[in-house]
């Protein structure tokens, strides 16, 4: 199929479906300037990004792994939602049924104007303790360099999903309720390796849903979806969004 036919192919899906349901991934926010997990882009000094995405590795070394996020408070805090958000946010005003999930943690979807958003791996604007229950906005950049807790001293930490963690209970059952139950999912910019995320897909799949995929390029689970769309999620995206 021709890159315009696909285009028109997933414009006339999303029209017919009743229930839309999007799954991002980090690829959404490159074209705002964010660096993703994998790939070229995906270093941050010597270390990788997803080996400080670890609990070890701020048992080991808060001061480092406080340092990364803070670099992307930074980062995250001078960069602008794309075309890609914001086509996101058209799209929920076309639909009546529409769930954006993503596993972002940069808030540049509600930045854009979306409003019924699921962060299943957290938020880099909030922190938590690592003693107590306390959990809080906090948007200061930067942040004290050890930031502790008001109620109890002890350490805070980034309110996001490491490796090795349990997601929100309830958020990822709401995850996987939307996933279940849509018609139609649009999957973006995410490489579809990190489980328990890369699972929705999936079961929108088996709950008979057709899936989209946009991506800069073929995923482990390309073959097993309806449709891929290669090319930027800034362009595609606007593309496709126009035409529902
Ligand atoms: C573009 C583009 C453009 C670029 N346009 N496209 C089943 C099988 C195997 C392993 C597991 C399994 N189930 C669980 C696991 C273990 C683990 C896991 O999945 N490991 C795999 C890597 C093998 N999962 C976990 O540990 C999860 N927890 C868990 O399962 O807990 C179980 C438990 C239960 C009860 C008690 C205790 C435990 C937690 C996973 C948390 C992931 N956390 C991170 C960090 C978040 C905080 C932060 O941001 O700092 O989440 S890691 C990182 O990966 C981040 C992302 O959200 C996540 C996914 O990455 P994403 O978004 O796909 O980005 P990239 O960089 O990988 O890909 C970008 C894509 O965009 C690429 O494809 C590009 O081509 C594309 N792209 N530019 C369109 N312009
Ligand atoms: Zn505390």
């Amino acid at each position: 199929m021709k890159q315009e036919e696909k285009i028109l192919t997933a414009s006339d899906w999303i029209r017919e479906a009743e229930k839309v349901a999007v799954l991002t991934g980090a690829g959404v926010s490159a074209e705002s300037g964010v660096p993703t997990f994998r790939g070229a882009d995906g270093l941050w000094k010597k270390y990788k990004a997803t080996d400080l995405a670890t609990p070890e590795a701020f048992n080991r070394n808060p001061e480092l792994v406080w340092d990364f996020y803070n670099w992307r408070r930074e980062l995250i805090s001078k960069v602008k939602p794309n075309p890609a958000h914001f086509a996101l946010v058209d799209l929920e005003r076309k639909k009546s049924d529409f769930i954006l999930i993503t596993q972002n943690v940069d808030g540049l979807h509600q930045e854009a104007g979306s409003e019924n958003v699921l962060e299943i791996h957290g938020s880099i604007w909030r922190v938590k303790c690592t003693r107590c229950e306390f959990q809080a906005e906090d948007r200061r950049v930067p942040l004290p360099k050890l930031p502790t807790c008001p109620q109890c001293g002890a350490l805070l930490r980034p309110a996001v999903v490491w490796f090795g963690e349990a997601l929100d209970f309830h958020i990822l059952e709401r995850a996987f309720q939307a996933s279940k139950e849509c018609d139609l999912m649009l999957v973006v910019g995410t490489s579809a390796v990190v489980h328990p995320a890369a699972s929705l897909s999936l079961e929108a799949k088996s709950s008979g849903a057709r899936v989209i995929e946009i991506n800069l390029e073929e995923t482990p689970q390309t073959s097993l979806l309806d449709l891929t769309i290669l090319g930027k999620a800034g362009e595609i995206l606007p593309e496709i969004v126009k035409l529902v």
